[in-house]
């Protein structure tokens, strides 16, 4: 019968309005739609999960919501970006840590997040925002791949990437796509590339040679660019097992190959970047080449 929990908070004037939504889209919350009319405006963010407690007895700490992240300390560094008033990292008496933060006057949100039981490993983060993605994905069964297309697509919006810096490719068949992502990747316009495609074997006698080389090929081209790429190409039987991959009862393949896209973009920030041998045409190179050809 529930079907969600909303809570409202009522800015203080048009300025406030815009300075907490600026801070929630930074913080990684997912938008909603919004809307507006004669009498006032609403922007609505929407949290991975949300619960409703009821505590007795202990005293709490005070604040209006309470929110838990996977990095608290990373959220502190965008509350402060966003000249929100927070305070240091505090410990809870229930293994967790937390901060309290004011972003705008008499709102006061908690920030927590539980201790971890084993050593911290690194670790890549799910926020998207200031990545930009290739994504190739193959036109043979895009009963199928374009299922694949708005799963990834999901998943890279909610993750906070701006459209901008999305770019999707079409390719005519699986076949197709390492060399597509390859020339993608050595551009270096790009942090991660997500393939999409859909081989059925039924349909394929050559089923066995075109999988192994789609799976090579992909694979050279992460490891000789250096640019992360992730693998959404279904590698099915039947027709049914490539439906129930592409949204139906076995998740959405395209959906996991971006969300793993923005992981490892992260993750290889966190570890050193791209390799010194990678093939890749730098940024730098790129935009002085495209300057140059303008002035001319
Ligand atoms: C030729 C072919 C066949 C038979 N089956 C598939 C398939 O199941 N999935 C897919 O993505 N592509 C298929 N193709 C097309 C090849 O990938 C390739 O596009 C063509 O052979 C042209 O090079």
């Amino acid at each position: 019968m529930i079907k969600g929990i909303t809570t409202i908070r009522h800015a203080a004037g048009a300025r406030e309005f815009k300075a907490l939504s600026k801070l929630f889209d930074a913080l990684g919350f997912e938008r909603g739609t919004p809307w507006r009319t004669v009498r006032g405006q609403g922007a609505p963010f929407k949290a991975p999960t949300g619960r409703l407690e009821i505590v007795e007895g202990l005293e709490t700490i005070h604040a209006d919501l309470w929110i838990e992240v996977t990095d608290l300390d990373t959220a502190r560094d965008i509350l402060l970006k966003e000249k929100s008033k927070v305070s240091e990292p505090q410990p809870t008496n229930w293994d967790s840590r937390f901060v309290i933060a004011e972003p705008a006057k008499g709102l006061k949100m908690l920030f927590w997040q539980k201790d971890r039981p084993t050593p911290d490993a690194i670790e890549g983060q799910l926020n998207a925002r200031g990545m930009r993605f290739g994504v190739v994905v193959s036109r043979w069964n895009s009963f199928i791949t374009e299922r694949l297309l708005q799963g990834a697509l999901d998943a890279l919006r909610r993750s906070g990437c701006r459209e901008t810096d999305i770019t999707v490719v079409r390719v005519p068949g699986a076949f197709e796509v390492p060399s597509q992502a390859r020339t993608l990747a050595a551009t270096g316009k790009y942090d991660a590339i997500v393939t999409l495609g859909c081989l059925i074997r039924g349909e394929t006698d050559h089923y066995e040679h075109i999988s192994t080389e789609v799976t090579r090929g992909i694979g050279q081209s992460a490891q000789e660019t250096g640019v992360p790429h992730t693998y959404g190409v279904l590698t099915c039987d039947t027709l049914e097992q490539a439906l129930d991959r592409a949204g139906l009862k076995a998740g959405n393949k395209g959906f996991e190959a971006a969300l793993s896209a923005v992981e490892m973009v992260s993750l290889q920030r966190k570890t050193g970047g791209r390799p010194k041998n990678a093939k890749v045409t730098s940024r730098k190179t790129a935009s002085s080449r495209r300057k140059k050809a303008a002035a001319r």
